[in-house]
Parts: structure tokens; sequence; C-alpha cells
């Protein structure tokens, strides 16, 4: 009985996310679903991605958390259209969540719109939020054993960064496990290395992201 509850959200869930995905398509969003832990450096990486690029290539951001504000807070310091959403307690967003979001921002044509999860690396991944690309982020002090405990997080991803490479000198962190956790579930998502702390990595990232962006 309470698989069925459950298939029956998905199911509308689904529903919701294709129109989200039709209107992005129409307009030519690509929509960024963030996902990762808490405190892996979801806003920090958004952060540097704005430095690089510029505000002048519109982007637009919806910040997804439990509580607060903090993060919308910074984003908003920068100028850049900004939507909190605050989940009293839900574990993830939902295509609801957004669709409603985007009806409240001013989110330019052939633009990039950052959707920062909330953080956590289970629930995110069942629900389609009709995104163009799922960024998932990985941080070194984080352990280099997730791939193999959450897998299905990694094995959605389009594209995956490791995030904190300034403090491999201090943990203990095994990159060929952590990339063979990842190629056994998924052969295709590029994986950066890149640091928000040193900006190491951030060009290259921000680089391909620019040229998905043109191409979608
Ligand atoms: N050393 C180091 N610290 C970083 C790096 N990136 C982010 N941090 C720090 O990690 C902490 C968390 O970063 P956030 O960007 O807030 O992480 P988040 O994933 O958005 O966190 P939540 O929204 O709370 O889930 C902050 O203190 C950042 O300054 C990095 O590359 N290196
Ligand atoms: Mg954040």
């Amino acid at each position: 009985m309470e698989i069925k509850i459950m298939k029956n959200i998905l199911d509308a869930n689904d529903k919701l996310a294709a129109e989200n995905r039709e209107f992005f398509s129409k307009k030519k969003i690509m929509a960024v679903n963030i996902m990762a832990s808490p405190g892996s450096g979801k806003t920090s990486v958004i952060l540097k991605v704005i430095e690089n690029i510029g505000k002048e290539t519109g982007i637009s951001v919806i910040e997804g958390d439990i509580a607060s504000s903090i993060d919308a807070d910074k984003i908003d310091t920068l100028g850049i259209p900004v939507v909190q959403i605050n989940t009293g307690g839900g574990c993830h967003l939902d295509a609801n969540m957004i669709k409603a979001a985007v009806e409240d921002m001013p989110v330019r044509e052939s633009s990039i719109l950052f959707i920062e999860n909330v953080g956590n690396l289970v629930c995110p991944s069942s629900f389609d939020l009709g995104e163009s690309l799922k960024l998932v982020i990985a941080s070194v002090p984080e352990g280099h054993d997730k791939p193999y405990k959450y897998t299905s997080m990694f094995e959605g991803a389009d594209v995956i960064i490791l995030n904190k490479v300034d403090l491999m000198p201090y943990i203990d962190f095994d990159r060929d496990s952590f990339y063979k956790g990842i190629r056994a579930l998924n052969e295709k998502a590029p994986v950066f290395e890149i640091s928000c702390r040193t900006g190491d990595g951030v060009k290259e990232f921000t680089d391909w992201l620019r040229s998905k962006a043109e191409k979608s």
C-alpha cells in the first residue's frame, strides 16, 4: 500500500516535471539541478560560476532549504534574481515547487537557472524537476566512498564535481577508489575537480557549462 502511494506521488511529480521541461526548452533555459550533501559546496559553486561567467550572461537561482534564507541572501547581494523555497522539513525539492518559483521570478530566455536542492544525497535523486542537467557535487572531506553508498545519486548524474580539493593533503581520500565507484555506475558523466577556496578547476567547469548552455 505504501509503495502504491509513493508511486502516485512520483507519477504526479513526473507530469509536472515534463511541463517544466517543456517550458525551459521553449525559452532555451538550461536548468541545472544541483544535488549534494549539506555543506559540500553547492552555494559556493553557484557563487564561483557567477563570478566567472559574469551577471550579463543571464543567471538566476532557486534556493532550496528546509529553513532560512541564508543562501538566497548571498545570491541576492550580487543582484542575481533568486527565489528561496523553504520545504518546512521536506528533504527534497519537487517539480511543483519549481513551477511555482519560476512563475515568481524573472528568468531570462537563453539563460542558466541554478536550482540548489536540499542538502541530501538520497531523496532528491528520486524527484525529477524538469531540469536539463543533474549536477552532483561530492567533496573531499566527505570521503571517497560516497559513490558506493549513494548509488542512485551518482548513477543519474550528468556531471559531477569533486569540490574542496585544497583539503586533499589533510584528508585520507583515495582518488582511484572514488573514480572506480563512479565509473561502475556512470560511464559518461564528466568529473571536474575544483576548489571554491583557491579557484582551481573552476574555469574548466565554467567553460564546460557555458558550452552546454550554448547548445541548449
Ligand atoms: N576548504 C574549502 N572550503 C570550502 C570549499 N567550498 C566551500 N567551502 C566551505 O564549505 C562550507 C559550506 O559551503 P556551502 O557552499 O555553504 O555548502 P552548501 O552545500 O551550499 O551547504 P548547504 O546549503 O547548507 O547544504 C563553507 O564554509 C564554505 O566556505 C572549498 O573548495 N574548499
Ligand atoms: Mg547552500
